[in-house]
């Protein structure tokens, strides 16, 4: 199989730029979020990779988030081992020593916006058609309580509750007015201003940003490490229920549906 992540390093600047490449949307599944995981150690271990983009080759689609087929008609053992990775992959994201900026480069619902926002900077493509949020509950599902906390810290605890309760996804203008991201720039200048934007990041000393992002950023980890397991079988518990498998089959539907 072909790799569904391309990593560039570029070992004069400390840059990687890592890109999703899983047509059609780039949703993440257990094969994929393993992937990303697999990479984000390789890049956090190399001591000369200090900064790290992560974009998307796809047009018009940054990720559609978490893969909907993995949590329709699975078993429970493979429920947990699919959260468990969703869980990995915010951990070290989150948790990341590395500047990390999101380039934003199309749709970016649900698990697309939790990745987004795992980030320390984000730079969306200028056009209204491309949407970020966290719509959970339009799919009848409720985020957790690690992804609201990761909304909060960075909109803030009003907005994060409009947007949650309501599973807003926001165009990039509306986006941006509420802080979900940081800039907005044409579509085809997201990469190079990311790149712009990093060289900013990397002037400041290592060390002391390192540090005061884990001030951050610790409480909010340091949660989810302490209820890991509770967190598994409190997703698994509630995603087999017969009426969220119902809520998750009529949302698909919805999208198929859409298309024709
Ligand atoms: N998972 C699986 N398949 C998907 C997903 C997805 N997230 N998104 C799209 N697809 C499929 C579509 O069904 C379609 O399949 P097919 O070709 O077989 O009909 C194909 O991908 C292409 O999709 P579109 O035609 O819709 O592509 P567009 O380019 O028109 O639109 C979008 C792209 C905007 C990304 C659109 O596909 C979309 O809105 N997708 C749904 C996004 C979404 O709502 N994701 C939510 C996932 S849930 C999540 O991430 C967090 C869950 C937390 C769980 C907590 C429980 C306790």
């Amino acid at each position: 199989t072909s790799p569904k992540i391309k990593v560039d390093l570029d070992s004069s600047t400390g840059v990687a730029v890592l890109r999703m490449q899983s047509p059609p949307v780039n949703s993440l599944s257990l094969d994929f979020l393993t992937e990303l995981c697999i990479n984000l150690e390789k890049l956090e271990m190399d001591r000369s990779c200090r900064g790290l983009i992560i974009t998307s080759s796809l047009s018009k689609v940054f990720s559609a988030g978490l893969d909907i087929m993995e949590m329709y008609g699975k078993s429970p053992e493979r429920c947990g081992e699919f959260w468990k990775a969703v869980q990995e992959m915010w951990l070290k994201l989150y948790g990341s020593n590395m500047a990390t900026i999101a380039a934003i480069n199309g749709s970016s619902p649900a698990g697309g916006c939790l990745m987004s926002i795992g980030c320390d900077y984000r730079i969306m493509a200028d056009n209204p058609r491309y949407s970020i949020g966290l719509n959970e509950t339009q799919l009848g599902i409720v985020a957790p309580f690690w992804f609201k906390d990761t909304l909060v810290n960075t909109v803030g605890n009003r907005a994060a509750e409009l947007s949650l309760e309501l599973g807003l996804l926001y165009s990039a203008p509306d986006a941006l007015k509420i802080g979900l991201v940081d800039q907005l720039v044409p579509e085809d200048q997201v990469l190079s201003t990311a790149q712009d934007t990093m060289s900013k990041w990397l002037a400041v000393p290592d060390h002391a940003r390192q540090i005061t992002k884990s001030m951050m950023r610790k409480q909010t980890i340091d949660k989810l490490l302490s209820n890991r397991e509770a967190d598994i079988t409190n997703f698994v518990s509630f995603i087999t229920k017969d009426s969220i498998q119902r809520s998750l089959r009529m949302y698909l539907e919805m999208l198929k549906s859409r298309k024709a």
